[in-house]
């Protein structure tokens, strides 16, 4: 098969494995032109063989295949063969060993996937397939072995050698090479294989785990950034605690490694043992990572390390249960993150990220179920349905379940399959069987695609006081999936009187009054509920907590909107009636603008965000989030079809009418959140520091030059990242004399620290002005641009294509400059380009020009010849 002959792979198809690896022991020679791998397996026949002998087939491409031996002899070349992804053995013994050498070109690897060399360092990457371009092995989650390895290098330019497990052995060898060998005493797939060789400083620290056990905990960095480490170190050792103190999860191996890479398809990758990170979410120090920075590198240290039981421990019998382990990490890492900070704030964010990222994949031509059905290419399903929807069915279970049968759950489930592979029906049914609950209904939720619209409405009897609920559910058809099933949401509702008081929930006919808050399962297509005991009509708050990932619909008054921003108890409500009101401002604005009419402020948004702005609410952060406007991306998710252009103008001018009428305000609010101390990374005045740089984009769409001013003055004195970034996201789109002054000097002075430069191409692809299209076409020649680096080319391209204005610019500019790019990174590194693809496939939802120039671009790239699978299926499929 050739690597353009592109085969759909179905969930249904599965069968286990014919052969099983006992054992695998690898050698890794590390040249400087060429790396030999010495492979040697010890093979089981796991069927019944009475049956007839079945073919040894395993997995294999891109290296040259140096020689194979079976028990001991060399194959006659006629007793094998190899096609351009497989060997084939036809026949074998029912348990033999056979010895592989393989030769590789690291250095030519651009994919990163698979061995690679990054910044002078080896390292690897191979979830979900890129174990098979180091050797041939059966390259499939279900096939669990123990791993010896051995690392071969020279001493000088590698003194440090890694891989997953502990160091057994390990000595020099002739002409200035040494070895080290490792052995992991966990069985694992080979999807969580991993080695590291460099020249690399080690910070170190330790932990005791609840048993007592020491663990030494290393974090390798290049020697340039050995002060950039302690954050992700200190995240760690909460992680560690954390994941004891609320899923009684204890680590298991002696020592556990960090090591931060700069080139890096992901963000980070959990091998076991030997977790290899994207430098993004190492390193920091106040002056070159924001407060935001240092959140994500507390998340996804978190992240990876809960994988260690949900995934490494317990793992996926297929890619189709990839949510088994994504889902349930994202899930873990979200309340890890919600522990370490605000609640409320933390599922605001999520949600936000749910609800642009997800919601439009859902309806999109990519649209898939969280376990789906088939893929061509496995690294195209790693997204926000299979992630964060998965963890959002995660959290529905432990509302329906309540946190203590959530809990026994887990435990089932762990105690169950600890050291195996397998499917999240079998999550599913922990669940089930620790609850006694039925969850044969909630199951769909993992088969059907689409994100369920629940429509509600309500009606008040104020003879008997009772409040009436109905609620419809529905979901729109999806590729493969026309019709679809009621699903089992949970609905966590609470109502609230005209002073904004709570009020029990009581189920008509319940003879007391009932609790605050309260569930309502919903399952059919339409349901009613009655609450009774109500004096007056109540204002419910609806998916409180956001308890499902659905689209709600309701018809709220405006000042019911009000009311719940001022009083309703739950975080995410109060924060989504906020929303809903500037949403429905905004996009009567672009209503206005499609007919033509003059915009006008309205007074009534305008007084509630200024009752919000000097409510003195003393969580910063969470106000922060209720005085940002809703996000372009998600406005144009409620439009049926979307005007980029008038959604941005209709967003500009609501920004600055608020500034307008709230000037002082703004600027009180932002003295009362700055302060003179310095800057500390726990100092808990992230929330302040937030909230202040609000004030101040909000300030600098006024384009006064005594504003600019304060933000230059800013950017000047800041000691920190955050107020450093805040003054310059506001700069880069102010059309002023000093603005390319501050930008020059921020990359003067950063020039050195790739992480920083990031930070400046995406300040300037960013930027609302009009050049900035050729300002990022111009960025493309700059000596900093690394086309092969997925850091760098997200920074600029990947940031000018979520830039909506510029991007989806009328004339396809913005699509073409885009594309460009992809045609040139293609063939480096496909699963990066297949990725990027994702804003030009949602061409269904513009006006018929976009649409056009959309699919003309797509098109370009479709008549690439040898189009890499990732790429093909992304084109194909929405095309
Ligand atoms: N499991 C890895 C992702 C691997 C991506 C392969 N294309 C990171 C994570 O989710 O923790
Ligand atoms: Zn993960």
């Amino acid at each position: 098969m050739t690597e353009t002959a592109h085969t759909t792979i179905h969930r249904h198809d599965y069968r286990p494995p014919d052969y099983t690896v006992e054992s695998i022991d690898l050698r890794f020679e590390l040249g400087k032109e060429t790396t030999l791998v010495r492979s040697r397996l010890a093979l089981r026949a796991a069927y019944d063989r009475s049956g007839g002998e079945r073919p040894l087939i395993l997995d294999g491409h891109r290296f040259v295949l140096r020689s194979l031996c079976l028990d001991g002899a060399p194959l006659a070349p006629e007793a094998f063969q190899v096609s351009e992804e497989t060997l084939v053995v036809p026949s074998v013994p029912a348990t033999f060993t056979l010895e592989v050498e393989t030769e590789l070109r690291p250095q030519d690897n651009t994919f990163l996937e698979g061995l690679y060399r990054s910044n002078g360092m080896f390292c690897t990457q191979c979830e979900a397939q890129g174990f098979r371009s180091i050797t041939y092995y059966p390259d499939r989650p279900d096939v669990l072995s123990i791993f010896t390895v051995t690392v071969i290098a020279d001493r000088e330019r590698y003194p440090v050698l890694l891989s997953n497990g502990n160091p057994m052995d390990r000595g020099e060898l002739p002409d200035g090479r040494h070895f080290i060998t490792w052995h992991d005493p966990f069985r694992k797939p080979s999807y969580l294989f991993a080695l590291v060789a460099g020249r690399l400083a080690c910070i170190e620290d330790s932990f005791t785990t609840c048993s007592g056990r020491g663990v030494s905990l290393r974090l390798y960095l290049q020697e340039a950034n050995r002060n950039k480490g302690e954050h992700a170190l200190r995240s760690l050792k909460k992680a560690m605690r954390w994941d004891e103190e609320t899923f009684g999860r204890e680590y298991d191996l002696d020592c556990y490694m960090i090591v931060a890479v700069d080139d890096f398809n992901m963000g980070a990758m959990e091998n076991k043992g030997l977790n290899i990170f994207n430098s993004c979410y190492v390193l920091a120090t106040p002056e070159t990572a924001t407060d935001t920075d240092y959140q994500a590198i507390e998340e996804v240290i978190g992240h990876e390390y809960f994988h260690n039981w949900s995934g490494n421990r317990v793992t996926c019998r297929d890619w189709f249960q990839l949510s088994l382990k994504e889902g349930l990490t994202i899930f873990r890492d979200q309340e890890f993150s919600a522990d370490m900070e605000s609640r409320g704030v933390k599922r605001i964010a999520d949600v936000r990220y749910l609800r642009t990222a997800q919601f439009a994949e859902d309806g999109g031509p990519l649209a898939h179920p969280v376990r789906p059905e088939s893929y061509m290419e496995i690294n195209n399903f790693y997204t926000a349905t299979v992630y964060n929807k998965g963890g959002e069915l995660i959290r529905m279970l432990r509302t329906l379940l309540g946190a203590g049968r959530f809990r026994k759950g887990m435990d089932l489930y762990f105690e169950r399959h600890d050291g195996h592979a397998v499917t999240i029906e079998d999550f599913v049914q922990a669940m089930a069987d620790a609850s006694n609950m039925d969850l044969g209904q909630f199951r769909l939720w993992y088969s059907q695609a689409g994100t369920p619209l629940v429509e509600a409405s309500s009606s008040f009897e104020a003879a008997d006081g009772v409040f009436t609920l109905t609620v419809r559910q529905s979901c729109p058809p999806t590729p493969g999936q026309p019709d679809k099933q009621p699903f089992h949401i949970p609905l966590v509702v609470g109502l609230l009187d005209r002073a904004g008081r709570e009020l029990p929930v009581t189920l008509f006919g319940e003879p007391a009054p009932g609790p605050t808050t309260r569930i309502l399962e919903v399952n059919r297509a339409e349901q009613t509920f009655h609450f009774s005991g109500l004096d007056s009509e109540p204002v419910p708050a609806l998916l409180r907590g956001f308890s499902a990932p659905v689209k709600l619909d309701y018809p709220y008054r405006p000042d019911d909107l009000v009311l719940l921003m001022a009083h309703e108890t739950d975080p995410f409500c109060r924060w989504e009636a906020g929303q809903q009101l500037a949403a429905q401002v905004i996009l009567a604005l672009v209503a206005d603008q499609q007919a033509g009419r003059e915009l006008k402020p309205d007074q009534a948004f305008v007084a509630a965000y200024r009752a919000a702005l000097t409510s003195g609410e003393p969580d910063r952060a969470f106000l922060a989030e209720a005085l940002t406007l809703p996000s372009e991306k998600y406005l144009a998710e409620l439009m049926p079809v979307i005007d980029p252009g008038a959604i941005h103008i209709a967003r500009r001018f609501t920004i600055r009418a608020l500034a307008t009428q709230l000037r002082n305000d703004f600027l009180a609010v932002r003295e009362t959140c700055r302060s003179t101390r310095p800057y500390g990374v726990d100092d808990g005045r992230s929330g302040e520091r937030r909230l202040a740089n609000l004030c101040l984009a909000y300030l600098m769409s006024l384009e006064e030059q005594a504003i600019t001013e304060l933000c230059i003055q800013q950017y000047r004195t800041s000691d920190n990242m955050t107020d450093t970034m805040g003054a310059l996201g506001p700069l880069a789109s102010c059309d002023c004399p000093e603005r390319s002054q501050v930008l020059e000097d921020f990359y003067r002075h950063w020039q050195g620290d790739r992480l920083v430069v990031d930070k400046w191409f995406s300040l300037r692809a960013l930027s609302d002005l009009p050049g900035t299209l050729d300002d990022a076409r111009a960025l493309i020649d700059h000596p900093d641009f690394e086309l092969a680096n997925p850091n760098r080319f997200r920074a600029l391209v990947g940031a000018f294509s979520q830039n909506q204005p510029h991007f989806h610019a009328p004339d396809g500019a913005g699509y073409r400059f885009l594309v460009d790019q992809l045609l040139r990174l293609i063939p480096l590194n496909p699963q990066v380009s297949a990725r990027l693809l994702a804003p030009l496939t949602t061409w269904r939802r513009f006006e018929p020009g976009r649409q056009a120039l959309m699919q003309q671009e797509l098109r370009r790239i479709q008549a690439l010849p040898k189009l890499p699978r990732d790429v093909y299926e992304v084109v194909e499929k929405s095309l």
